[in-house]
């Protein structure tokens, strides 16, 4: 089984005039003073250090650098060198959107050591900003905006991060030990061209043999056999989308099952957020809008779980009168913020790049998110059984519905 490292995943400095906020950014942030729980980096007198879990990312760690000015910006820039050398990413703080000479230098200096940035105009709340074209417009002393500014840095994070900075989990390799056993459930009329393994099926298969574990691949009519001819337990049972409900039913409770959608979603998204987008399903009220969101062209649709079973499922299972609107071919439109739900398909069109940064603009404008097979799971009541094989997404997920089903019943 993988082992979990605390190696940071990203490294960020935060540069800008004295005085400007980065301390405070960088509170705001870590939602504790940072200025008391950094330790001074190793690496440069002068320079504050602590890393933060941030969520999909996992470590990332804060360079929290001292103010520069006019006067000493060309000595203070190169005696940041090792700290710079060791950043993926500069956010750099500005007072207000003031953009002089100062911010004007360490963005020269930036692009001269190809370290991508992000802008943060600080001080909202005393300075008129005007359109921040990309930046971040803050008041970082108002910790109510936390969550709001975090989603953006996030999205800006996978904007400006190079690929291999997001790189997805394994496929399910960390969810079985050395030598384990993952059953794979297919359906009966396996629909793929002769003498081929559709690529999901591949891909399971070949992230097993990397881990060394082993897997047995059966019809869904031979399911229930294969399980008894099994002397051991296997240690994680993997279906088809379309075969959730009868696997869970035929699975004993003490086997971990999960839908290959699932994990595709933990690698090329952020399972956690899909889920707290299912649960959203409860809170919809009458006149709420949700957003159906299909990469494919009408014409070319295959099936008709987006345009049929999730409005009919949606309007019978909440009993509310839903606005379900839907888009085809492209990502989320703009004016994201006028729906209480987008439920998106076709994960498989994204690079994790793309969808981290599509979920964290949802994230950002408060709009829930969650995918075609998360969604229907929920709705079929099944979404707890199959993420048991994630135990803090499993226990985000308890802890969220609880909060929900107490608060719709008072
Ligand atoms: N009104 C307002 N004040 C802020 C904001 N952010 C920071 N401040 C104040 O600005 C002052 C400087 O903040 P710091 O976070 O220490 O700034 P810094 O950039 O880390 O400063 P140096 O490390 O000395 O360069 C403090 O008095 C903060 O309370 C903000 O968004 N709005
Ligand atoms: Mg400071």
């Amino acid at each position: 089984m993988k082992q979990t490292t605390t190696e940071p995943k990203i490294k960020i400095v935060l540069l800008g005039r004295k005085g400007v906020g980065k301390s405070s950014f960088l509170s705001l942030m870590l939602d504790q003073n940072a200025q008391n729980i950094s330790k001074p980096s190793l690496l440069l007198a002068g320079v504050g250090e602590i890393s933060q879990q941030m969520h999909p990312f996992g470590t990332v760690l804060w360079y929290d650098t001292p103010g520069l000015s006019e006067e000493n910006i060309t000595s203070g820039l190169s005696s940041l060198a090792s700290v710079l050398q060791q950043s993926d990413v500069a956010v750099l703080v500005c007072e207000g959107d003031k953009i002089g000479a100062v911010e004007r230098d360490i963005i020269t200096h930036l692009e001269l050591k190809r370290i991508p940035r992000i802008v943060v105009f600080n001080k909202a709340d005393t300075h008129h900003i005007g359109n921040p074209e990309g930046a971040i417009s803050v008041n970082s002393l108002d910790k109510t905006q936390r969550l709001k500014v975090l989603a953006e840095l996030k999205a800006a994070l996978i904007r400006v991060s190079p690929e291999d900075l997001v790189v997805p989990p394994v496929l399910l390799g960390d969810l079985v030990p050395d030598s384990g056993s993952v059953v794979m459930l297919v359906p009966n009329d396996y629909e793929v061209a002769k003498g081929r393994i559709s690529l999901p099926h591949t891909q399971v298969i070949r992230d097993c043999l990397d881990h060394d574990q082993m897997i047995l691949t059966v019809k869904e009519k031979q399911y229930t056999k294969a399980l008894e001819s099994l002397t051991h337990r296997p240690d994680l049972i993997v279906c088809d989308s379309q075969l959730v409900e009868q696997m869970v039913v035929q699975t004993p409770n003490n086997v971990k099952c999960t839908s290959f959608s699932v994990l595709t979603a933990r690698t090329l998204g952020d399972l956690q957020q899909m889920t707290d987008g299912a649960l959203a399903i409860w809170q919809l009220k009458d006149g709420d809008r949700v957003l159906i969101a299909e990469p494919i062209l009408p014409e070319n649709l295959k099936d008709d779980t987006g345009t049929v079973k999730i409005p009919r499922w949606l309007s019978e299972r909440t009993g509310k009168d839903l606005i379900i609107e839907h888009i085809y071919g492209s990502s989320c439109p703009l004016g994201l913020n006028e729906y209480n739900l987008v439920i998106h398909r076709g994960l498989h069109q994204h690079s994790r790049k793309d969808f981290l940064e599509e979920q964290s603009r949802c994230a950002a404008a408060n709009v829930p998110l969650t995918n075609y097979s998360v969604c229907l799971s929920e709705l079929n009541g099944v979404l707890s059984r199959i993420l048991e094989p994630f135990p803090n997404t499993l226990e985000r997920y308890k802890r969220k519905r609880e909060e929900i089903i107490y608060k719709t019943s008072v």
